[in-house]
């Protein structure tokens, strides 16, 4: 496969190429991401989510920054919902992480969540590999932390970064609801605004009401991401976060998390793909026009239709 061996030498176009057959399921792209599986597994991944305008993406330019200033290869990824495939907020990532993107060894990416409807996981996890296999050391995956496959895709990093800013106040609760769990490291970006220890002390609060087994208390990092205040303790915590990891045997169980939510991932394109491509459309249909004449439920019509799959 000439792709992947322009890869693994070190071609950036190769690796852009691949990503967007990635991203379009274009023919070849699964027989490729196969072969390139068994170069990947060396890079330490890190999800970093929280609400937009939090500074998500200038703490990522000064995180990567820092990075490459101890020597290692930085990749980021730089998922946005407002962008469609290539389109507009690319931009505004673009000029904010500017400084790293003079940087022949940062490789950045943006990602639009349109068109991967269910699959943004799987399509962040695909381009997340074609990065590890290049060999960068460390991947920076942004997600703004709205919804349910932004959950998904923190799911799959080694360690998970929320970025909050001062005065979350009534947010606090929408953190409860979800967020406290995935969180490995609280940044409390934005601290030269007003609120930044009384949000630290709460936070703090609420991760003591939230006993943690896996022996790790998740630390909380006050930073001026713009300023580049605090970023190297972000960066001190994320390689600590990994070092326990390893030497607790959490490794292994991430390991076997983020692989079984990508082998669903996998499995449910690999179906859907082939319901389509059989032709079933028609029978979809047909499906469709019988519930709506009250011949059929749907429970039994989606039956119907995963039986041949069935057997
Ligand atoms: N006051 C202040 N502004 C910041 C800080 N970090 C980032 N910003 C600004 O906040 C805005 C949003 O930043 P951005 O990184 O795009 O946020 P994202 O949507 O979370 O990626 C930009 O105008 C940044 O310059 C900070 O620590 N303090
Ligand atoms: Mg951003």
């Amino acid at each position: 496969m000439e792709i992947l061996s322009r890869l693994l030498d070190g071609d950036r176009r190769a690796v852009a190429r691949l990503m967007s057959m990635a991203e379009n399921d274009s023919p070849g792209a699964k027989k490729a991401l196969a072969e390139l599986y068994p170069h990947t597994g060396n890079a330490h991944i890190i999800g970093i989510t929280g609400p937009p305008g939090s500074g998500k993406s200038t703490l990522v330019d000064k995180l990567a920054l820092f990075y490459r200033t101890k020597g290692k290869t930085v990749g980021i990824i730089a998922v946005d919902p407002t962008s469609p495939f290539t389109g507009g907020a690319l931009l505004g990532d673009r000029i904010r992480m500017n400084e790293v993107a003079l940087d022949k060894e940062v490789f950045i990416r943006s990602m639009g969540t349109r068109g991967h409807l269910g699959g943004l996981a799987l399509k962040t996890g695909d381009l997340v590999k074609i990065l590890d296999a290049f060999g960068k050391d460390i991947i920076l995956v942004e997600t703004v932390g709205a919804g349910q496959s932004e959950v998904e895709v923190v799911k799959t990093a080694h360690t998970t970064v929320i970025v909050e800013v001062p005065g979350m106040g009534d947010d606090i609760q929408a953190i409860k609801a979800g967020i406290l769990e995935i969180g490995d490291i609280f940044v409390i970006n934005k601290s030269d605004m007003e609120g930044a220890d009384e949000t630290s002390r709460e936070l703090d609060a609420m991760l003591d009401m939230n006993p943690e087994n896996s022996g790790w208390r998740p630390p909380i990092i006050q930073t001026i991401a713009n300023s580049n205040i605090g970023v190297d303790e972000v960066v001190e915590a994320m390689d600590q976060h990994m070092e326990h990891l390893k030497s607790t045997g959490n490794y292994h169980k991430r390991i076997k998390a983020r692989t079984r939510v990508e082998l669903m991932e996998i499995i449910r394109d690999n179906i859907h793909s082939y319901l389509i491509e059989s032709g079933q459309d028609e029978k979809f249909d047909s499906l469709v026009d019988m519930i709506v004449n009250g011949e059929l439920d749907p429970y039994t019509a989606a039956e119907e239709f995963v039986k041949p799959i069935k057997e």
